[in-house]
């Protein structure tokens, strides 16, 4: 990434009404948690299909339980990092700045960012998949997977559930989006819609894999925005974008907030 590219992203940004920013878990990476494609990402010892989705949960509660609970545990440990504090900054500077974040540990909004778009849910919620009911986090401390010595290889074969709603007695799942599984209708029309009107869309941290995120992108270079990534390697959709930052979101998105703000 040179000294000119950053120029040329701030000055666009400067200028610009409404940003947005989607965002993948390589924003999170530099927060301690792994990706999940990355050689040591979360997948690297699970392939999504084992897990992350309704089957695999119906099959092995229990290990999709544990699964969630150790990730709840590292998020827990973890905090927002400069890249996410940069994307505040943004918000004093520019008169609107939308976060879709394909994250679902919640360190956009910790870190103060106002309007965040949670496309594939937040480890937060978690719910009863007969009755409805939000469970309690102190529901979910009998099987929280981190009692297992932490690591995600902590997550045993056992397939019995660790918690059952304390209602009905039903299965208690994250309140994410799965494989298979629709986003939230109107969470994704907002994002839609945010990519259709920006002026600005930074790609960040993100392996361009998923749809209909991946696609967010891909609208706004389709109306018109001018598109950036921001990743330590190009992504699948880095050559549908207008410029490719090659670097970490912690060095990146400061460097450019800087240039942004002696802009301003
Ligand atoms: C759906 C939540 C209707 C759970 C996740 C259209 C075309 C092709 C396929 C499909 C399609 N429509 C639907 C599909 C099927 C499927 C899909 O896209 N499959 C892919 C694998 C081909 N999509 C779905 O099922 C979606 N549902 O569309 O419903 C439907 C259903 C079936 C069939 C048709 C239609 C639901 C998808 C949501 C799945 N849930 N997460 C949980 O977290 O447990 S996905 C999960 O992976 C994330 O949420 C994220 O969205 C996704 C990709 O991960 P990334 O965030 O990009 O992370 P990754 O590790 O991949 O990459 C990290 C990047 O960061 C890397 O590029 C790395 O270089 C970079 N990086 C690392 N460190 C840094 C860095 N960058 C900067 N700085 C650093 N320091």
């Amino acid at each position: 990434m040179s000294d000119s590219q950053l120029e040329h992203v701030a000055a666009r940004l400067a200028g610009a009404r409404h940003v947005a920013v989607l965002t993948g878990a390589g924003i999170s990476a530099e927060s301690g948690i792994a990706t999940f494609r990355d050689p040591d990402g979360l997948w690297a010892r699970f392939r999504p299909e084992e897990l992350a989705n309704m089957d695999a949960f119906l099959a092995s509660p229990g290990r999709v339980q544990d699964w969630y609970a150790y990730r709840r545990g590292v998020v827990r440990d973890a905090g927002p990092n400069p890249a996410h504090l940069a994307l505040v900054a943004l918000e004093d500077l520019v008169p609107r700045v939308t976060v879709i974040t394909q994250n679902v540990d919640g360190l956009h909004a910790q870190a103060g960012s106002t309007r965040v778009l949670e496309l594939h849910g937040s480890l937060a919620r978690n719910y009863c998949v007969d009755c409805g009911r939000e469970a309690r986090e102190e529901e979910l401390a009998a099987g929280d997977g981190t009692d297992a010595g932490g690591g995600v290889d902590a997550v045993d074969d056992d397939t019995g559930p660790r918690f059952t709603c304390i209602a009905c007695g039903g299965l208690i799942r994250p309140d994410v989006v799965w494989f298979g599984e629709m986003l939230p209708r109107d969470v994704l029309e907002a994002a839609v819609d945010t990519a259709s009107n920006c002026d600005v869309l930074l790609s960040v941290g993100t392996s361009g894999v998923v749809y209909p995120a991946a696609g967010i992108p891909l609208e706004a270079a389709r109306a018109g925005a001018f598109t950036v990534e921001v990743n330590v390697e190009r992504s699948a959709i880095a050559d549908a974008l207008d410029l490719v930052l090659v670097g970490r979101a912690g060095e990146i998105l400061p460097a450019v907030l800087e240039r942004v703000r002696t802009r301003s």
